[in-house]
């Protein structure tokens, strides 16, 4: 399937093949200058690559926006019998994400070029991909393409007569959203339940069998791999000073035109919103945005004039997340919408905390209530309450990620949780 439309804003570095099946085999990449930034890593050495990385500002894109070349050099110095690993996420589950799966799907080589590179980079001589469960076609596309560079000898021993073996494993999880976290996937690696760990120690100290570990996104890898091919000051023409490069972003909700884009960092959210992807199709206003996955707080249509990037989303009492833009017009009730959500965080909670454990389920039974019309405006509170409760509480954020919405939703939109409660007073909706 070809991707239908391409906005002249974008700024195709990582997305540039998307739509052309031939890039996913060898032949095809390798003709569209594939496996160069890899030949040219195997070339540097491992601090030199770090260093380019670290110069070039480029942060994770799977959420958190950590620097990558930061992350790498805290993994300790290597010392021999005692391996390093690094590990892709590909593990994409956030609500309306869908940018790691493309990458994945259009240029999987890309992907495999991006692991070594990072595994190189760190001492690691084997890399691993945990890809989501429910990336079916994705898992099949990987698989075959790291069978053919395996095959082709650009996985493996002595790559490109390089002396450097690097080994690439693809593991395909079972569909847990918690096992994006990256302790949690690297324990479901390790054949465990995915249950996130106490951090620290982070994985860069204790990861995956509990040796030094560099847990990256996908989107990260492969953007680190055209840092490399291209040069730090190349990749800084892109972006705000701060929030350096491009970024995928995944739209969906009401807009006519959904789907990925790749901004440059900065680019204004109105103007992507109104102009690239063209506005509501039903001609309403838009109503609330959630721009950066469904875990972080809800911006009201008179937020959106602010920059696409960490610095400008914070500012605004946000954050730019993994990139997925969820947008609703005038005719939605926020109140369902962030129902659903907590409906979902409810169920991927793995259990460990008691805040989050009994607060998503009790959130989500409230929100529930309000939505059949039997909520009363003390519900708010107790909502606000448990919130409260998630935040910063708990063993990793999904806690946080789940009250994120409901707070802001409160803050924001009261009037969507009144009018229902108002609504189900009028009909005579019952008992409580
Ligand atoms: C060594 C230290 N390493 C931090 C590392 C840490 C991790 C990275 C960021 O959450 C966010 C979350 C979701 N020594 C270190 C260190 N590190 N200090 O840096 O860490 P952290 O804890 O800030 O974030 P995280 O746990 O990785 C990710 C948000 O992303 N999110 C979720 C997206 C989900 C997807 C998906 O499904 N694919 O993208 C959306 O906004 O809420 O805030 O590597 O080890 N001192
Ligand atoms: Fe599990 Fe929730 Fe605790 Fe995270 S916050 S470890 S998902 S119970």
């Amino acid at each position: 399937m070809a991707y239908p439309y391409r906005h002249p804003s974008e700024v195709q570095l990582l997305s540039k093949h998307f739509g052309e099946p031939e890039a996913r085999t060898l032949q095809g990449w390798v003709e569209r200058g594939g496996y160069q930034a890899l030949r040219k890593a195997l070339g540097m050495s491992p601090a030199d690559i770090v260093t380019e990385v670290k110069n070039s500002g480029l942060r994770g894109r799977g959420g958190a926006g950590f620097p990558t070349g930061m992350k790498w050099s805290f993994m300790p110095k290597k010392e021999p019998g005692k391996p390093h690993f690094l590990v892709c996420n590909a593990d994409e589950s956030e609500p309306g994400t869908f940018k790691d799966r493309e990458l994945m799907r259009w240029t999987p080589h890309a992907l495999i070029e991006g692991c070594l590179i990072g595994a190189h980079a760190i001492h690691a001589e084997h890399a691993y991909i945990y890809i989501r469960g429910e990336f079916f076609e994705a898992a099949q596309i990987m698989a075959r393409a790291i069978e053919e560079a395996y095959a082709a000898g650009y996985i493996g021993r002595n790559i490109f007569g390089s002396g450097i073996d690097l080994d690439l494993t693809l593991h395909i999880g079972a569909g847990a959203y918690i096992c994006g976290e990256e302790t949690g996937l690297l324990n479901s690696l390790e054949g465990r339940r995915g249950e996130p760990r106490v951090k620290p120690p982070f994985p860069a100290i204790a990861g995956a069998f509990r040796y030094p570990t560099a847990v990256n996104n996908v989107e990260s890898l492969i953007a680190a791999a055209q840092v490399v091919l291209n040069g730090a000051e190349w990749y800084k023409q892109y972006g705000t000073e701060k929030s350096v490069g491009t970024k995928l972003f995944c739209v969906s909700g009401h807009v006519k035109r959904p789907g990925n884009y790749e901004m440059p960092l900065g680019f204004n959210f109105k103007e992507f919103i109104y102009d690239v992807c063209g506005g509501t199709p039903t001609g309403k206003p838009v109503k609330a945005v959630i721009p950066g996955g469904s875990s972080v707080p809800i911006l009201k249509a008179d937020e959106l004039d602010i920059g696409m990037d960490y610095e400008s989303m914070a500012a605004a009492g946000t954050m730019l997340g993994c990139g997925s833009v969820i947008v609703m017009d005038e005719g939605v009730n926020v109140v369902k919408q962030v129902r659903r959500m907590v409906d979902f965080y409810a169920h991927e909670s793995c259990g460990q905390c008691t805040p989050c454990r009994e607060g998503t389920a009790w959130s989500s039974k409230i929100l529930r209530r309000i939505e059949m019309g039997r909520g009363a405006p003390e519900d708010l509170d107790t909502l606000l309450q448990i919130s409260d409760n998630m935040s910063g509480k708990t063993i990793c954020v999904l806690s946080d990620a789940a009250a994120a919405p409901i707070v802001s939703s409160i803050q924001k939109f009261r009037d969507d949780y009144l009018a229902l409660m108002q609504a189900g007073q009028l009909a005579g909706a019952g008992v409580r």
